[in-house]
């Protein structure tokens, strides 16, 4: 059964960044991946692509040929894309069966929030078997100002009604949260988004005019009760790890790596460790739904991260960087020295011409 993520958000959230660095943590950790670009503007893919819409329609073609605008080009593309579904399924058809498949979507919001295609093709994939998760990415921007953060709540709240799948919201380079001042509340104020009657002073500050519209979509945010964030700094192994680990739990995939797969290089090897240290791999169910583990797991270790010791934290992780780099370096020599004596060795052994 594939399991996967429809990665939406708006354009330049980090939709396709993120792709790449999943791509990444997957390879280091020896799970099959396979990424689908569904977004025709994308002309610098950062990953590589296993199926790409661009050879099925492009929006430059759109434009031109039908005299639509980015916009519209865009939705004709989406519309383009159903109407020629089976071009899409006989190529998702062709990954291996353990494919985990992230579908990089196009930013224009209105494709994940009332537009009908996406929403259809993603209907006919979980007919098909497909276990989807949405990951709606925001930009961690949008916190530093009350009334753009309601406006990403309602935008949530909308991809997650229209899109109808486990659905996770990310905040999104929240290393560059520290960069744009103080922020009104704590971090865990904006990721758990209950009591948002806090917000009435800042919007009151912000945006005085549409104060109470403002207080009205909150109610009806909280009403809901669905919309909540996590963090993603997308270079940071531990913040891919934590929402790798948030994401299977939404889709319910817990992977089990073959009986003959490589240890990924720098894995904690403790197969010779005790029964009752050794992780139980039969176990899926109560590892599913087992607390999240991990440095960046709790919102208040995030908080710490990137904005009260950010400064502490980037020296120290250099200082690690440094010491591996060092590292590498040593090895590289001693390999280096081990072969040049290989080889003179040889050198000795082969014996002299009597010519
Ligand atoms: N600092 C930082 N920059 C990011 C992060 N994720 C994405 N970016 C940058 O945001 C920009 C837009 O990202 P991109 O993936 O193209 O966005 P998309 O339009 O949603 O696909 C690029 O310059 C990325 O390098 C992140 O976690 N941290
Ligand atoms: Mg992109």
């Amino acid at each position: 059964m594939p399991f996967g993520e429809v990665v939406c958000g708006a354009p330049g959230s980090g939709k396709s960044t993120y792709c790449y660095g999943k791509n990444q943590l997957f390879n280091a950790l020896n799970r099959p991946i396979a990424i689908v670009n569904l977004d025709p503007a994308n002309d610098s893919i950062p990953y590589p692509c296993a199926i790409d819409i661009s050879s099925l329609v492009t929006l430059d073609a759109v434009m031109q040929e039908h005299g639509l605008g980015p916009n519209g080009g865009m939705l004709y593309c989406m519309e383009y894309l159903e109407a020629n579904y089976d071009w899409l399924e006989d190529r998702l058809k062709k990954l291996s069966d353990d494919a985990y498949v992230l579908f990089d979507l196009p930013g224009q919001v209105e494709i994940s929030t009332n537009h009908e295609s996406v929403r259809r093709m993603i209907r006919r994939l979980t007919k098909n078997g497909f276990r989807l998760a949405a990951v709606h990415l925001c930009d961690a921007h949008y916190v530093t100002d009350a009334s753009k953060f309601v406006s990403v709540l309602m935008l949530s709240l909308r991809a997650m009604l229209h899109l109808e799948l486990p659905h996770v919201n990310v905040l999104s380079k929240i290393d560059l949260i520290a960069q744009y001042g103080e922020l009104d509340f704590n971090l865990d104020f904006y990721t758990e988004v209950q009591d948002l009657a806090y917000l009435e002073n800042a919007l009151t500050a912000t945006s005085p005019r549409y104060k109470e519209l403002n207080m009205a979509i909150c109610s009806l945010v909280e009403d809901f009760g669905l919309v909540g964030f996590e963090t993603l700094a997308v270079e940071d192994k531990e913040s891919m790890l934590h929402l790798m680990r948030i994401i299977d739990k939404a889709t319910g995939c817990v992977f089990v790596p073959p009986p003959d797969a490589r240890v990924p290089q720098g894995a904690v090897n403790n197969t010779g460790a005790p029964p009752t240290q050794r992780p139980n791999m039969f176990s899926l169910m109560s590892s599913a739904i087992g607390p999240m583990p991990g440095p960046r797991s709790d919102v208040r270790n995030v908080q710490e991260r990137w904005i009260d010791a950010r400064e502490e934290y980037d020296e120290w992780e250099r200082a690690q960087w440094r010491k591996e780099g060092i590292a590498v370096q040593e090895q590289a020599r001693k390999k280096n020295h081990i072969r040049q004596r290989g080889v003179q060795t040889r050198d000795k052994d082969i014996p002299m011409s009597t010519s």
